[in-house]
C-alpha cells in the first residue's frame, strides 16, 4: 500500500440548493490557500459553477472538483448539486468519497428536504457531519434548530460545537470536545480561544453530556466510565467521534457563515481529526487495498464530461494499485491524468490508489464504471448508484433541419455526461424523446446541445400516443379493387368480417376461405392490406384489438395478384373499421408516488384531480414519516405530473411508474384530443 494514502481524504460537499455549498468550498479553498482571493456566488467568480449552465442560475448543475492541501493533507472536494432534479450526479459522485459534508441552513421549516440525501448516505454507509451554515440568517436556539432535523436523519445528531451568539449575530463556538470556547477569527490561523461564557454553561453542559451518552451508546466502556461518573479524556472523546463517524453511527453537527469563512477553520480540523482514511472505504466497498500481493490497479468513474474543447475527462476514484498515464485500464488507455481546480486542470504522472483525480479520453467508459488491470471494463464490480427513473420529457426537435443526422452522436455524449437523462425514438409517434428528471434537467440538457454540439433543439411536451379501437362487430364488409391500364388489368374482391377483442389482446388475421375463392397465393396481399390499415385508422392511431377474417371474395385469373388482394382489403378496411365504431384509447399508467405524510392528503387530491384512481397508500418502508401510495393515472396526466407534485411537497416527492393498459377515452375529452390532433 502507498505510504501516501493516508494524506488523503475525498470529501462530498451536499446539501439542498443554496444552502452554500459552493460558497463554503470557496472559502476551504481560500483559507487552505489553493486560491488568493475567495470568488462569489453572485458575482460569478467562484471555482465551482464554472459551466455557463451553472453561472446562468447561480447554481450548480453538475459535480465540481477541487483539491487542496491543508496541514499536509490532500482533500479532494466534490461539490455536488443540490438541486433534486440532479441527484443522480449528486449519487454517482458520493460513491466514490469517504465522507460527506452535508450543508444546510438553519432552517425551521424545511428540514425535510434533507430526508433523500440522509436516506442514500444511510443506504451506503457513508460518513457524514452536518454543518449548519447562515447561521448569520436564524435567530432560532440551536436546540430548536436541531429539534426540527432530528427526526429526518436515521443517524443520531451529535453536536460537536456549541454556537455563542451576541444578540442575533454569531460570534463564536464552544468546542464541546475540549471544553474551549473561541471567538471567531477568521483571518488568522485559527480563532481566538476566550474564556466559556458563563451564561452559556450550563447549556453547554447539557448539550456536552447529550454528545456523551450518544457516543456512549455505541462505546460500552465509555457508558461504564458515565454511569461511574468519570469524565473520558478527550482523545477518547476523539477516538469515539472517529470511530462512529466512520461506521456511520453518528452524525457530528458544525455550524457557521460559509461566506464570511466563519466556521470553516474547525469542520477543516474536526474533518482532518476525524473522517476516514480512504483505505476504510476501500475495504467497505469490497476492495482490499492492504492486499500486498494485489496492486493491480482499479479504478471507478464517478462523473463523465466533456470539456469545451471537446475532450473526455472522467473523474475517477482509485480503489487499488497505482495507475499511470498511457496505460490501459480495461482495455483502454488513458491519455492523461489529471487534478482539478474547478476548470482547471494541473497533469500528473501517476495516481496512487486512494485518490480522486481524472483520466482524459477513456472512450466507452460511462459513469459507475469499473476499469481494471487487463479485463474488460466491468459495469457491475462495484456498487454503484441506482439511477433515478425517468419522470418527466420532452420531444426535441433540431431547429435545423439538417442537424438531424448529428443528433444521434450528441444524444450519446449527452447521456455520457449525465447518465439520468434517456432518449429514444418512439415507435408510435416517431417523435425523439428525452427523458430526465424534470425541467431544469432537461433544460441544462438541452442547453448542453446546443452550448457544446452546436444543436439548437426546439422542445415541446411528446405527443400522448393513444390508440384506437372499434366498439360492435360487422361482417362481409366488402372491398373490391379493380383497375384497367394498358393491357393487364388488376383484380382483387374480398369480404372480411371485423370484430373487437378484449383489451391487450391484440390484432389477428384469420381466413375462412372455402373452395379456393380467394387462391392461397393471395392471402398474404390481403393480411399485409389489414395490416396496414390497422397501422393507422380513421382516428389518426394505430388500431388495437381487433380481429379480422377475410371469409368469401373472387379472383381473375389472369388480372389478379397480391398487390391486387392489398388494395381490395385496404378498401374493405376503410369502409369497415369506421362502421365498427371506432374509440379513442389512451394509455393509462400504473403509478407510485412517494411523499412525506403531512402531504399526503394534498397528493390524493392531485391524483384524483388528474383523472387517476387511486388504489390506496401505505407508509414507505424504511421511511419514517413518509408514505407511498398506488394509482393509476392517464399517461396524459403524467407530463406534468412532477412539476406539480414537488411544488406540493417542498421539491421531494417522487413517483415510478410504468405502463399498465389502455383505457377508452372518456367522449367528452376525445372529442377535445381529436380537435387538436393533426393527423
Ligand atoms: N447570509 C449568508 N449567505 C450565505 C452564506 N453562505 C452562502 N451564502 C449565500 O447563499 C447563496 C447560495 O450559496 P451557494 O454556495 O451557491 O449554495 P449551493 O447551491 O449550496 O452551492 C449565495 O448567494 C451565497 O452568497 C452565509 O454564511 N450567510
Ligand atoms: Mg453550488
Amino acid at each position: 500500500m502507498n505510504a501516501d494514502v493516508s494524506r488523503i481524504r475525498n470529501i462530498a460537499i451536499v446539501g439542498p440548493y443554496s444552502s452554500g455549498k459552493t460558497t463554503l468550498l470557496e472559502s476551504i479553498l481560500f483559507l487552505s490557500g489553493a486560491t488568493t482571493r475567495q470568488g462569489r456566488i453572485r458575482d460569478g467568480n467562484t471555482v465551482g459553477d464554472s459551466a455557463p449552465e451553472a453561472r446562468d442560475r447561480s447554481m450548480g448543475v453538475e459535480v465540481n472538483a477541487a483539491s487542496t492541501l491543508y496541514k499536509g493533507v490532500q482533500f479532494n472536494w466534490l461539490d455536488c448539486p443540490g438541486s433534486v432534479e440532479l441527484s443522480a450526479e449528486t449519487y454517482n459522485a458520493l460513491v466514490g468519497v469517504d465522507a460527506a459534508v452535508v450543508v444546510c441552513e438553519p432552517m425551521v421549516d424545511r428540514a425535510i428536504v434533507l430526508a433523500p440525501l440522509f436516506q442514500f448516505l444511510d443506504a451506503w454507509q457513508i460518513p457524514h457531519v452536518l454543518f449548519i451554515n447562515k447561521m448569520d440568517r436564524s435567530a432560532s436556539p440551536i436546540a430548536e434548530i436541531l429539534s426540527v432535523l432530528r427526526p429526518v436523519s436515521s443517524r443520531p445528531l451529535v453536536m460537536h460545537q456549541y454556537p455563542i451568539r451576541q444578540g442575533n449575530s454569531p460570534i463564536g463556538y464552544i468546542d464541546l470536545v475540549s471544553e474551549t470556547a473561541y471567538r471567531y477569527h477568521p483571518d488568522a490561523e485559527g480563532d481566538d480561544p476566550i474564556p466559556l461564557p458563563e451564561g452559556l454553561r450550563a447549556e453547554e453542559q447539557a448539550a456536552r453530556h447529550e454528545m456523551l451518552e450518544t457516543l456512549a451508546d455505541y462505546d460500552d466502556r465509555l457508558l461504564e466510565k458515565l454511569l461511574d461518573d468519570i469524565q473520558p479524556s478527550e482523545e477518547e472523546i476523539v477516538l469515539d467521534l472517529q470511530l462512529e463517524l466512520g461506521a456511520d453511527q453518528i452524525v457530528p453537527v458544525f455550524v457557521g457563515m460559509a461566506e464570511q469563512h466563519l466556521g470553516v477553520r474547525p469542520l477543516l480540523d474536526a474533518l482532518l481529526r476525524e473522517a476516514p482514511e480512504p483505505q476504510a472505504t476501500a475495504v467497505q466497498r469490497g476492495v482490499d487495498m492492504i492486499a500486498e500481493d494485489d496492486r493491480s490497479p482499479i479504478i471507478q468513474v464517478l462523473k463523465t464530461l466533456y470539456a469545451n474543447q471537446g475532450g473526455k475527462l472522467s473523474i475517477a476514484r482509485v480503489w487499488n494499485g497505482t495507475i499511470e498515464d498511457g496505460v490501459s485500464l480495461g482495455g483502454v488507455r488513458i491519455g492523461g491524468i489529471y487534478r482539478l481546480m474547478g476548470n482547471q486542470q494541473k497533469s500528473l504522472t501517476q495516481a496512487v490508489a486512494g485518490d480522486i483525480v481524472a483520466l482524459a479520453r477513456l472512450d466507452g467508459v460511462m459513469t459507475g464504471d469499473v476499469l481494471a488491470g487487463d479485463r474488460s471494463i466491468a459495469r457491475d464490480e462495484l456498487p454503484r448508484a441506482e439511477l433515478p427513473a425517468p419522470m418527466f420529457a420532452w420531444a426535441i426537435v433540431p431547429e435545423n433541419r439538417s442537424d438531424e443526422v448529428k443528433l444521434t452522436a450528441a444524444l450519446g455524449k449527452l447521456v455520457e455526461e449525465d447518465p439520468a437523462v434517456h432518449w429514444e425514438q418512439h415507435g408510435d409517434t416517431h417523435e425523439v424523446i428525452l427523458w430526465g428528471q424534470g425541467e431544469i434537467h432537461l433544460n441544462i440538457a438541452i442547453e448542453r446541445l446546443r452550448r457544446k454540439y452546436n444543436l439548437p433543439m426546439a422542445p415541446h411536451l411528446p405527443q400522448v400516443p393513444y390508440k384506437e379501437t372499434i366498439r360492435k362487430p360487422v361482417n362481409r364488409i366488402h372491398g373490391r379493387y379493380k383497375h384497367q391500364t394498358g393491357g393487364h388489368g388488376q383484380f382483387g374482391d374480398v369480404y372480411l368480417d371485423i370484430q373487437p377483442q378484449p383489451r391487450g389482446a391484440g390484432c389477428d388475421f384469420n381466413q375462412k376461405i372455402v373452395g379456393g375463392v380467394v387462391p392461397k397465393q393471395y392471402i398474404p396481399g390481403v393480411e399485409s392490406g389489414v395490416r396496414e390499415a390497422l397501422d393507422r385508422g380513421p382516428l389518426g392511431f394505430p388500431v388495437v384489438d381487433v380481429a379480422i377474417t377475410l371469409t368469401d371474395g373472387s379472383y381473375h385469373s389472369v388480372d389478379s395478384s397480391e398487390q391486387a388482394f392489398k388494395m381490395a382489403a385496404q378498401v374493405a378496411m376503410k369502409a369497415g373499421i369506421p362502421a365498427a365504431g371506432s374509440v379513442l384509447l389512451e394509455p393509462i399508467d400504473r403509478v407510485e408516488i412517494a411523499m412525506p405524510s403531512e402531504f399526503t392528503a394534498k397528493v390524493m387530491q392531485l391524483v384524483t384531480g388528474r383523472r387517476g384512481q387511486l388504489m390506496g397508500y401505505e407508509a414507505k418502508d424504511g421511511w419514517p414519516g413518509w408514505d407511498v401510495m398506488q394509482a393509476y393515472l392517464p399517461h396524459a396526466e403524467m407530463q406534468s405530473l412532477i412539476l406539480e407534485l414537488r411544488s406540493l411537497t417542498l421539491g421531494v416527492g417522487t413517483f415510478c411508474w410504468q405502463h399498465d393498459h389502455l383505457q377508452e377515452v372518456p367522449d367528452k375529452l376525445a372529442d377535445r384530443v381529436l380537435a387538436k390532433s393533426d393527423r
